[in-house]
């Protein structure tokens, strides 16, 4: 037998919060003088919240487990299938777990076999029964076959010498009064069981009161720790229990026959109603869920071993003025935020923090907390090279820039976020069959999209403008584009040589990008819709539908 130290357990798994082992852990609780408890649990989140609500200890119980399979207690599920099982409970909480073996899955060899599995794995202990395999819920029936008391005391001393943990504990349990055979056979198979190396003797009972209990525990007058089941008896006050000397109570279903009532009724309550209104309150939030599941340890993890990438900045242009509202078109409100709320809201989901905003036109209404302004105070002669001429110092490292009116789905910004390119623009394929009224920046590209699965070639813009013949189109920008750090570079140079032209006040974004296109290469992404351009009441109407 090896120590528990060096037992081939799953990375953290074999140890309980305190340094001890969950097999010293559970042997301790079994074997000291005070009262102990152990509380059903039969799966991952059962185990947690068991270990959430203070027990000490877990019971893996033969019939909750099977039953939140689906299946019978009649060993349908086949010991690996519970084997697997009790590996999500041990890795979903740091508590020792007695597992209910049933009757051992058979003979002598599959308690060795077994036992030695559990170890592997990190369970404390095992409690075989004496009965026959395959077995039935002791609350079935009456009178349900015993083993023979030798052979069961083999499958005992086979447990034994198979555990790979000195503290490994097995219970032996006594099902001589449920089947009717009277107080002496149930003596005279515990002490069997006793000297063949139980560690505990599980006494069971299904009567409505703990007379039985109580006469046992007297007779046997502590040659062992006593282990108690009381799911029938459950009236009887545990101070009694206490006073007859019992070792371990378990409180062996009620954690799934809890969580059955509950979905039950929840799923009534949905099912009639046709609505979740009346069980919002009522049931754990989502939130809870990633609590329980430990989504704060992965992110922490994701900081530790991901790589870091500097985040990437943005330049939104919102300098223009309203549609026929008195307002800049970036403040007006789409179902109760700001475009402008909206457009920075989602920059930030996609990792995007640092934003700088150019306003104009009635600037002292466009604000967003967190978010740094600008001002363009030439907006009304100035256009929009200009806008981002005020935004050059802020212009280093990865840069998205896009236009202040408009609204895109997260992934078309991820995509961009993820081009390998030095400058990229997004690009609407669907101008081509639905051009759309008012100022647009139509793009001419080397490659028009295809539409092909096959079709990987990386198209590049030759020119963005306003009145590119239909034939030449190849799309219409969304008015949003990416700059890596090196593009970043090339744009506050270009932004610097069309000052030197003189061409900086009357210049559009579509001028800049065509005159970036002749001296490096700026790849086009082609999307199909999935933006607005807010321009026109018509696109106003359209954003509001859009979520
Ligand atoms: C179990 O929980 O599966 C048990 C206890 O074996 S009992 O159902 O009371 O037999
Ligand atoms: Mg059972």
């Amino acid at each position: 037998m090896g120590n528990a130290g060096s037992s081939a357990m799953r990375g953290g798994s074999s140890f309980s919060v305190s340094g001890e082992t969950r097999f010293a852990a559970l042997r301790r609780e079994i074997m000291s003088p005070s009262l102990s408890f152990l509380m059903e649990a039969h799966d991952g989140i059962s185990a947690k919240i068991v270990e959430e609500a203070g027990f000490r200890g877990i019971w893996a119980s033969g019939l909750t487990t099977s039953a939140a399979l689906g299946l019978r207690d009649s060993n349908e599920a086949s010991w690996t299938q519970v084997l697997d099982v009790l590996e999500y409970m041990a890795d979903a909480a740091t508590l020792p777990i007695l597992v209910d073996g049933d009757t051992g899955h058979g003979n002598f060899n599959n308690v060795r076999r077994f036992v030695r599995k559990l170890c592997e794995r990190g369970i404390a202990g095992v409690c075989i029964e004496d009965k026959l395999f395959p077995k039935t819920n002791s609350f079935i029936g009456d009178a349900q076959p015993l083993a023979d008391v030798d052979e069961f005391c083999g499958r005992i001393k086979a447990g034994k010498d198979s555990q790979a943990d000195d503290d490994f504990v097995l219970v032996a349990r006594v099902e001589a009064l449920i089947s009717g055979r009277g107080m002496e056979e149930a003596l005279r198979r515990a002490e069997a069981y006793h000297r063949a190396g139980a560690d505990a003797i599980l006494i069971h009972s299904k009567k409505p009161d703990a007379s039985e209990i109580f006469a046992f525990a007297e007779r046997w007058a502590n040659r062992a720790p006593l282990v108690i089941v009381p799911t029938m008896y459950y009236a009887t006050p545990t101070e009694l229990f206490r006073q007859a000397g019992i070792s371990t109570i378990i409180w062996a279903n009620h954690l799934l026959r809890s969580s059955i009532a509950a979905m039950r009724e929840t799923a009534g309550r949905i099912h009639e109603d046709e609505s979740l209104v009346r069980v919002e309150g009522s049931v754990a939030t989502v939130k809870d869920i990633f609590r329980l599941v430990g989504n704060a340890e992965l992110e922490e993890a994701e900081r530790r071993y991901l790589p870091e990438r500097p985040a990437a900045g943005a330049v939104v242009l919102a300098a223009s003025g309203g549609l026929t509202l008195d307002q800049p078109k970036c403040m007006l409100d789409i179902r109760g935020q700001s475009l402008l709320q909206r457009l920075v809201g989602t920059l930030r989901e996609s990792g995007v923090r640092d934003v700088t905003v150019v306003r104009g036109y009635r600037k002292e209404v466009v604000a967003l907390q967190g978010v740094r302004m600008l001002d363009n105070d030439r907006h009304a002669e100035a256009g929009e090279a200009w806008s981002l001429a005020c935004a050059r110092e802020v212009i280093r490292g990865e840069t998205i820039v896009a236009y202040g009116d408009v609204l895109f789905r997260r992934y078309i910004l991820d995509s961009l976020l993820t081009s390998s390119a030095d400058i990229v623009v997004a690009v609407d394929t669907l101008a081509i069959s639905h051009p759309r009224p008012g100022k647009r920046d139509l793009v001419t590209a080397d490659h028009r999209f295809s539409g092909d699965y096959l079709d990987d070639l990386p198209a590049h813009l030759l020119r963005m403008a306003g009145d590119i013949p239909q034939g030449e189109i190849s799309g219409e920008w969304m008015g949003l584009a990416r700059f890596s750090a090196r593009g970043a570079e090339w744009l506050r140079e270009e932004i610097a040589a069309m000052e030197a032209e003189g061409l900086l006040e009357a210049g559009d974004m579509p001028l800049l990008l065509t005159r970036l296109a002749g001296k490096h290469p700026v790849r086009v992404k082609y999307f199909t819709g999935h933006w607005l351009d807010v321009d026109t009441l018509t696109d106003l109407a359209e954003a509001r539908n859009f979520t």
